[in-house]
């Protein structure tokens, strides 16, 4: 249960102006799907601001994390080409729109993503400990940590309560996604849990896997954590070739509850036994409630396109857990029928549908929008202020989406010299709109 000490913050990624549809993402097949389709930014926005006021109303806590400016000019200009900021987008619009599509893109609202965190509960220094993700899989991806790292600093500035890491060296073998294969299960906020790290295995044909054994074991010890408290599994091979290009979309993870799917893990019953045993080394009688989905129930094709796994698991203001599903869950009948029979059960106590669509095209959903970081109350009175989401602050970034966003985009305006100027005075407005120097 809460301890009054701590609490879990979600932070949501504000969608940036240039959401699109590039069709980027290796693995991901929605974003193959969807390719080359108008987004609309605007209705991007806004989805992410109701999604996040539906869980403000739940009594969850809330905040938000600003997007980077993009396009991101320089990486082009990395990539050889060259000339003012007009030029460089238009060449590479000509010669290479792929780059330009990378450049433009606005992945970072996945916060899933931006890097793992680790509670001063489960740290070996008392402190509570983030690592940027490196992201090598995909160019546009592989962009974002700089201003992750950044930003994150910036929130969490004070060095007594919050270690920030460099990102991991960008070598193979060394990829890492962040929080979206990484799990933290807990008795209670605030007490020690286990941190639940997995890894793509070997044997993916399709697709190769995203997050590396080598980058997981990484980030547990930079951050201090117990390794009898930590896990290490391997994805089954055929869930990365079915779609699963991260475990959040194939399992989800909350206070003492884990909800996945038959072919989530390479070796399931050895997963269970290593969480059973890392469970036991926690304090409390609560017990570890092991969720399992067969496949007979939900195809794992099923669960890839209604993004079940993906929904949040979260603790609502009476202590009861919900499942934030995506409103797909609700249209897609075999989805629906299991989630029917979750809710209720052991573990899960309701569910809300959440329409995220426009990030679902492009294989985000609710839990891929949200990084979850919990605090204790010193924390939390050490963190920036201005990103916490209130009614008042939720106005503010409606009436802000409403001035600077589109609402609709293809893939050449990224090159666009006003889109260019749009962003810019966007980004600038929020960081002030969020007390940012
Ligand atoms: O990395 N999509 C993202 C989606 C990330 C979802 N996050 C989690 N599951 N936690 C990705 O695959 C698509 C961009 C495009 O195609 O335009 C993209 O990057």
């Amino acid at each position: 249960m809460n301890t009054p000490s701590a609490a879990e913050l979600n932070f949501d990624g504000l969608v940036g102006p240039t959401h699109n549809y590039a069709g980027l993402a290796p693995g991901n097949l929605a974003s193959a799907l969807h390719k080359a389709q108008p987004s609309n930014p605007r209705a991007a926005a806004l989805q992410g601001l109701d999604k996040m006021r539906t869980l403000h109303d739940l009594g969850v806590p809330q905040a938000v994390l600003p997007p980077p400016l993009r396009p991101h000019v320089e990486v082009l200009r990395q990539l050889g080409f060259t000339g003012d900021d007009a030029k460089v987008l238009d060449h590479a619009r000509r010669d290479a729109p792929h780059l330009l599509a990378a450049a433009g893109s606005a992945s970072s609202m996945w916060t899933a993503n931006a890097a793992t965190v680790s509670p001063s509960a489960d740290t070996d220094d008392g402190r509570l400990h983030f690592t940027p993700a490196n992201l090598t899989a995909a160019l546009h991806r592989s962009i974002e940590p700089p201003a992750t790292a950044t930003t994150l600093r910036e929130l969490f500035p004070d060095k007594t309560q919050f270690t920030h890491h460099a990102p991991l060296p960008a070598a193979v073998g060394y990829g890492d996604e962040g929080a979206a294969n990484h799990t933290r299960l807990t008795p209670g906020f605030g007490q020690p849990g286990v941190e639940f790290f997995v890894h793509g295995g070997m044997d993916s044909h399709r697709f190769t896997p995203r997050q590396g054994l080598e980058a997981s074991k990484a980030v547990a010890r930079l951050h201090g954590l117990d390794p009898e408290r930590c896990v290490f599994a391997a994805q089954h091979p055929e869930a990365i070739d079915a779609g699963v290009f991260h475990n959040d979309v194939i399992a989800v993870g909350h206070r003492h509850v884990l909800l996945y799917h038959e072919m989530a893990f390479a070796d399931e019953a050895g997963t269970l036994a290593a969480l059973r045993r890392a469970w036991a080394r926690c304090d409390g009688e609560m017990e570890l409630c092991l969720l399992r989905i067969a496949d007979a129930a939900l195809p794992l094709a099923d669960a890839v396109a209604s993004y079940l796994f993906n929904s949040q698991l979260v603790t609502r203001a009476d202590g009861s857990l919900v499942l934030i599903a995506p409103l797909e869950c609700s249209e897609q009948p075999a989805t629906r029928t299991v989630i029917d029979q979750l809710v209720g059960g052991p573990g899960i106590d309701d569910v809300v549908f959440v329409d995220v669509r426009q990030s679902m095209h492009n294989g985000g959903g609710p839990a891929c929008l949200r990084l979850r970081v919990e605090l204790t109350e010193a924390q939390q009175s050490a963190m920036h202020p201005g990103v916490r989401f209130t009614p008042s602050l939720e106005a503010e970034l409606r009436a802000w989406v409403e001035t600077h966003y589109r609402d609709r985009l293809v893939a050449d305006d990224l090159a666009d010299p006003d889109l260019r100027v749009e962003t810019r005075v966007a980004h600038d407005a929020l960081r002030d709109l969020l007390g940012l120097a």
